[in-house]
């Protein structure tokens, strides 16, 4: 922990440096009509059709699967299309008021109008799916003279490839036509898990807040909305099974609460983006909020005055803990749980005479084999009721033997010999270590500067880093500043994980392209902060 907030003051320090000292250049000017995560591939010409969207339809192609689950998928895309008229408006008006030429003059690029996309779900289409770790999000897109049309084999690739298509319109040099440029696109993910974490203990972040979250994680193309929905300082989930938890620990029982409705719609509302909601309840350290209920299940701890971590040492911990993962396996319905597991202060294990005996019981000699013997024992309850687990390095550092399918969160400074090691192990990797958006320090580049294969490994050991996640702690964020401060930079961890990997560290045509996706989330509604520095957006 030392070492790690050395690490970050010294880049903290190193990004103010070169704040004062930089030099002042020109504003990044914005690419037009580029996509943001960039495709895996894509031809675009000069050539360029006329969008306009009061004349624009969707159609299904002949033999194309349908339901309702394309037909709202359709419906979104539809009317995020027709914003862009607003752009128009604008335009035409001022060059109304300020006498500006006012037609526009056919060049040689123009191809004709673009007024239908064909959309074409070659598999199977069912309203009632819910995305998955092996979700297949492949997709193929044609803006031709001769073919517009959106292909994939899943509803997932049907999402993804929608999003694209909507980026792909821009206004025109003569600011008076919204224009697609004549493109071929075959696209598919780089990693399976592309997520971010948001905390919702230490700041209640209210529904909204959720929402708009998902809507940006879906035009980033991101699948995972990790929810570390209750830690140390507030326990806003609502239980059926033991409603004390949230009437003893929320901030309010009453408003600062996510009731069994509220997650409900949480779900819904990502599945129907294609995105995965990954529950957190981080367990045996940061449970303060569980003792104002339940004190029985936590270490009595004289050296803080208060309490310590969950008691390994009593039947009550793990009977609860039983019934609780049960009613958590119902409510959210993803194959995976993060079990969590970082950060145990021994101290309080170390100060209880009730946990020496039981230690020396079961010939536990070392707090870490305590601390094995916890999570061994919740990886296992939770793989009986059918759950895969996610948990944080520490839990594999400190030698938990785990089931072959677990995910080792990487999240400390130095990851590159975690990821090593985890691997090595033959267990899956997910990569957080770099993307922590809690450094204000960070812009968006250096995220970018960081891949997931950037450790010492074979091809297979490569393969077995699933992905990984933005994360946005909550110390500091509240419902009034956690998008800015998430948007547009978890958009560089979005592409690292969807992109191929980029050759070589050359910053300038992403510069241009996240300066225009950031103007885009800002035109949706996601009051993202500028990348770059100076800019505009039309
Ligand atoms: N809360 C929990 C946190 C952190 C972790 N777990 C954390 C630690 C260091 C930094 C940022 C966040 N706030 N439950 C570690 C995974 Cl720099």
């Amino acid at each position: 922990m030392k070492s790690f907030c050395f690490v970050v003051s010294i880049i903290l320090i190193w990004s103010l440096r070169s704040i004062k000292c930089s030099i002042p250049g020109p504003a990044v000017k914005a690419s037009k009509g580029e996509v943001w995560p960039k495709p895996q591939q894509q031809n675009v010409s000069d050539k360029y059709f006329v969008f306009r969207p009061r004349n624009f339809e969707f159609e299904i192609a002949k033999g194309s699967s349908n339901c309702g689950f394309i037909q709202n998928a359709l419906n979104r895309y539809f009317k995020i299309l027709q914003e862009n008229q607003v752009i128009l408006d604008k335009q035409t008006k001022h060059r109304g008021i300020y006498k500006y030429k006012k037609s526009w003059v056919q060049d040689d690029d123009y191809q004709g109008y673009i007024d239908c996309l064909t959309v074409n779900l070659t598999g199977g289409c069912d309203n009632n799916l819910y995305p998955d770790i092996d979700m297949d999000e492949k997709y193929k897109l044609w803006v031709t003279p001769d073919r517009t049309e959106l292909q994939a084999t899943s509803i997932w690739g049907i999402l993804r490839g929608l999003e694209t298509f909507s980026q792909l319109v821009y206004l025109g040099d003569d600011g008076l036509t919204l224009r697609i440029n004549a493109t071929v696109i075959k696209d598919y993910p780089r990693y399976k898990h592309r997520g971010l974490l948001i905390d919702t203990s230490r700041h209640f972040i209210p529904m909204d807040k959720i929402y708009l979250t998902l809507d940006a994680l879906a035009y980033n193309k991101m699948n995972v909305l990790h929810w570390h929905i209750v830690d140390d300082q507030s326990f806003p989930y609502f239980s059926e099974k033991f409603p004390e938890l949230s009437e003893q620990g929320a901030y309010n029982k009453y408003t600062k609460v996510y009731m069994p409705e509220d997650i409900e719609n949480v779900i819904e509302y990502a599945r129907i983006r294609g995105i995965r909601v990954l529950p957190e309840f981080d367990t045996p350290g940061h449970t303060s909020s569980w003792g104002l209920s339940h004190p029985e299940i936590l270490t009595p701890c004289e050296v803080y005055n208060t309490y310590g971590p969950m008691d390994p040492s009593k039947n009550a911990t793990f009977e609860l803990l039983q019934e609780f993962f049960g009613e958590v396996r119902q409510v959210f319905k993803d194959d995976f749980v993060h079990l969590g597991g970082d950060e145990v202060d021994f101290i309080c294990w170390q100060a209880d005479n009730n946990i020496s005996n039981f230690m020396k019981k079961q010939n536990l000699t070392t707090y870490k084999d305590l601390e094995s013997f916890y999570i061994q024992k919740v990886v296992n309850m939770v793989e009986n009721l059918q759950f895969k687990s996610i948990v944080w390095e520490e839990v594999f550092s400190n030698g938990v033997k785990l089931p072959n399918e677990t995910l080792v969160h990487v999240w400390k400074g130095g990851w590159t010999s975690t990821m090593k090691s985890v691997t090595e192990a033959g267990k899956f990797g997910l990569l957080s270590a770099c993307w922590y958006l809690d450094d204000i320090g960070a812009e968006w580049n250096q995220y970018y500067m960081c891949d997931p294969t950037d450790f010492d490994g074979t091809q297979e050991q490569q393969e077995l880093v699933l992905g990984g996640e933005a994360c946005m702690w909550g110390e500091m964020v509240n419902e009034y500043n956690i998008i800015s401060r998430v948007w547009p930079r978890a958009s560089a961890t979005a592409e690292k994980l969807w992109s191929a990997k980029a050759d070589g560290y050359d910053l300038d045509e992403p510069s241009r392209r996240i300066e225009e996706h950031a103007c885009r989330l800002n035109r949706r509604g996601i009051v993202a902060q500028p990348p770059n520095g100076p800019g505009y957006c039309d």
